[in-house]
């Protein structure tokens, strides 16, 4: 049976108790909904759906209901229901009353895809169990964009996938799997994702066909799916279409051909779907084409598709990971943290206001910890979305467990403090700082066609978490995580306990058995999965540990190194800068210290090494023991797909440990103070 690894949290499960089933029953047994839009459609099955698996029998649709299913559009039933249009007001358009009087239940949405998102909100409260007896909730998203990235390629690979092939495409066609495709967007609607780019941002040779007649009904077939369930549909482009698909000798943005041909193709693509979302482009980065190639810059080629893009309302999403990917080790100013920042700011204010540049959320590349990027506050005339990456292809690829939403937290809550405190990520993500036109959180997707969508079954929680923290930045890691508990594996107490304490940890513990103290990378070249110390070492990727045998770290101090920095507001650039203020966490991001450096805590930076290492790999071995005392409680399938990757997680913790404490220990002759097992 796998059928509960595949539904998710989504699991609808039978309600056994009596007392429930008849209070909930005795609200979904009749239901009104006004239209049969596509929206309303996918209401009505997601309801039709629910009912028959929690209830076994089958709700009847008709005017006068239990349950009643409406929009702000129809004033004569909200007044009916004492619902007055100051409540409504308040919301944003994909926002949604829910209230119950008199054993009556009022879903009001802002729009359809509000009342979607309040359909999904009423039976998750259902699925944990809350009363609906005088319920008032009032819910609308905070972040505007709230978008998955699929970096999938048409022969059915998915770049930095971990969970099988693409449920998009297979074998260099679109897919034909509808049924696949319409639970996916079921899953993404009910966390409150509402945009998804279907290919990946390296756009190779076929993929660049995607916009042109080849592909396009196919790929209408797709849009119209997500577009029921409330998700708009971008496409990753290539910059170099008008060359390679318009036979043009040039992609110049500052053509007149060039825009010619944008505005003729972007006419196409809208006259097969009018409700598309625009573009998502990565340019000048690792070897893809850009602007750089005719000496403009960045603002010169978003505008270029922004101005095709916007008589449509159609968006440009410009990626900022712009870096040199071909550096000599050897040259030690260079500096990739720096990058985004020098290549952006200049361009701060000089772009269309359909354009917005998606940001990752450090300056390097999703390592296990990072500062902020210090675009989030340098940017203030532009809209931007910032950019995680749920797919853990540096987080142990969907076989070590990592639960990613503290992480995310602790990124929207750093303070920027450029307008004084509170200038949150967040803040600057959900618009309000800048008042930005456009903004959000865009990610990387970590879905496939395995059976549990995420290859590892826990890793279901970040792509729960990820739409559940863009919709409300105010839940804790924690609040998300029981939620998730609950929808998925059901109200057990020592399994909420027990799951909750081995994903909270999870994070930590990865850190621990690899890069502790900010310095990241040491993986295996090319697929990124398990420990090399040197493997980037003396590459052309930019991301070294300059370990020798006093010491490691990069420095990027204002006095003695890169002056990274300094692209931080004052506040933040000094803590950073200051060897005593910076926090440990990320101490070998901005400082190269001797090995003997004192931390917090009193310890070494060596002995913290060691020590953090060892303790990485116990703590595997109590996520294995705590995960067999589960065994009766979960079902066979998801089991065992666990149990067989934290097994996997214990060998790649074990390798991180021996060869990381071995080669310092090598570099700098310095034994663990326990004495501990190394191979000098
Ligand atoms: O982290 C790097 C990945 C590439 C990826 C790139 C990007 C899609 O290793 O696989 O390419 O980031 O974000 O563009």
């Amino acid at each position: 049976m796998t059928e509960q690894a595949y539904r998710c949290w989504l699991q609808y499960e039978t309600i056994l108790n009596k007392q429930e089933e008849a209070h909930y029953w005795s609200y979904v047994q009749t239901i009104s909904l006004q239209k049969e839009t596509l929206i309303g459609q996918a209401i009505k099955r997601e309801l039709n759906l629910a009912v028959e698996s929690m209830f076994g029998k089958t709700s009847t649709w008709q005017e006068d209901a239990q349950l009643v299913l409406t929009t702000v559009a129809d004033k004569a039933r909200l007044r009916k229901h004492g619902i007055n249009q100051e409540e409504i007001a308040e919301l944003n358009e994909e926002g949604y009353i829910i209230k119950e009087k008199d054993n009556q239940l009022i879903v009001v949405g802002a729009s359809e895809k509000g009342l979607l998102y309040g359909v999904f909100h009423l039976l998750r409260l259902i699925s944990q169990k809350q009363s609906l007896t005088d319920l008032t909730i009032q819910d609308a998203p905070q972040n505007q964009i709230r978008m998955l990235n699929q970096w999938d390629n048409i022969d059915g690979s998915i770049e930095r996938g971990y969970s099988g092939q693409s449920i998009f495409y297979s074998n260099g066609t679109v897919t034909t799997d509808e049924k696949r495709l319409t639970d996916y967007a079921r899953l993404l609607a009910s966390v409150g994702i509402n945009a998804i780019s279907i290919n990946n941002v390296n756009v190779w040779k076929e993929e660049t066909h995607l916009i042109s007649e080849r592909y396009l009904t196919d790929v209408q077939r797709l849009e119209e799916i997500f577009q029921s369930y409330g998700v708009t549909v971008y496409l990753s482009i290539n910059f170099a279409s008008p060359i390679e698909l318009g036979h043009l000798d040039t992609a110049d943005p500052l053509d007149a051909g060039v825009q010619q041909w944008w505005k003729e193709k972007v006419a196409e693509i809208y006259s097969y779907m009018p409700r598309f979302g625009g573009f998502v482009v990565k340019a000048d980065s690792e070897h893809r084409p850009g602007p750089f190639t005719y000496e403009r810059d960045h603002a010169d080629g978003a505008n270029l598709l922004a101005d095709a893009l916007s008589p449509y309302n159609g968006m440009v999403i410009w990626r900022c990971f712009v870096y040199n990917c071909m550096q000599d080790w050897r040259d030690r100013k260079t500096d990739r943290a720096r990058a985004a920042y020098d290549h952006f700011v200049p361009l701060d204010g000089r772009f269309r206001d359909n354009v917005v540049l998606q940001i990752k959320n450090g300056p390097m590349d999703f390592q296990v910890r990072e500062p902020v990027s210090p675009l989030f506050g340098a940017l203030q005339q532009t809209n931007q979305l910032l950019e995680f990456q749920i797919t853990q292809e540096y987080l142990g690829q969907q076989k070590d467990l990592c639960y990613l939403v503290p992480m995310w937290k602790e990124v929207l809550q750093f303070d920027t403090k450029v307008q004084g405190e509170g200038s949150t990520v967040q803040s600057i993500v959900n618009g309000s700082l800048y008042q930005a036109k456009i903004s959000g959180i865009a990610a990387v997707a970590n879905s496939g066609d395995e059976q549990s969508w995420t290859g590892h079954t826990l890793a279901q929680a970040n792509l729960f978490g990820y739409g559940r923290l863009t919709w409300n930045a105010d839940l804790t890691a924690e609040e998300i995580l029981h939620e998730w508990i609950v929808l998925t594996f059901g109200h057990e107490e020592k399994l909420k306990r027990v799951l909750s304490e081995m994903l909270l940890a999870s994070w930590s513990i990865y850190e621990n058995y690899t890069t502790p103290l900010g310095i990241g990378w040491m993986v295996n070249p090319n697929h990124h999965y398990g420990v090399n110390v040197d493997g980037y070492e003396y590459s052309r990727w930019g991301t070294y540990h300059f370990a020798d045998r006093e010491g490691l770290g990069v420095d990027r101090t204002r006095e003695s190194g890169t002056a990274f920095v300094d692209q931080y507001a004052k506040e933040n650039a000094d803590r950073f800068n200051a060897l005593d203020q910076c926090p440990d966490d990320l101490l070998l991001f901005f400082h190269h210290v001797p090995y003997t450096h004192r931390l917090k805590n009193g310890k070494t930076v060596i002995q913290h090494y060691y020590d953090s290492h060892f303790e990485g790999v116990t703590d595997v071995e109590w996520l294995i023991s705590e995960w067999q005392s589960l065994k009766s409680l979960i079902d066979p399938y998801r089991y065992k797909n666990v149990a067989e990757r934290l097994q996997l997680q214990l060998s790649n913790a074990r390798e991180w440990r021996d060869q990381v404490n071995t080669y310092f220990l090598r570099k700098s002759g310095i034994p663990d103070a326990d004495g501990r097992k190394m191979y000098e």
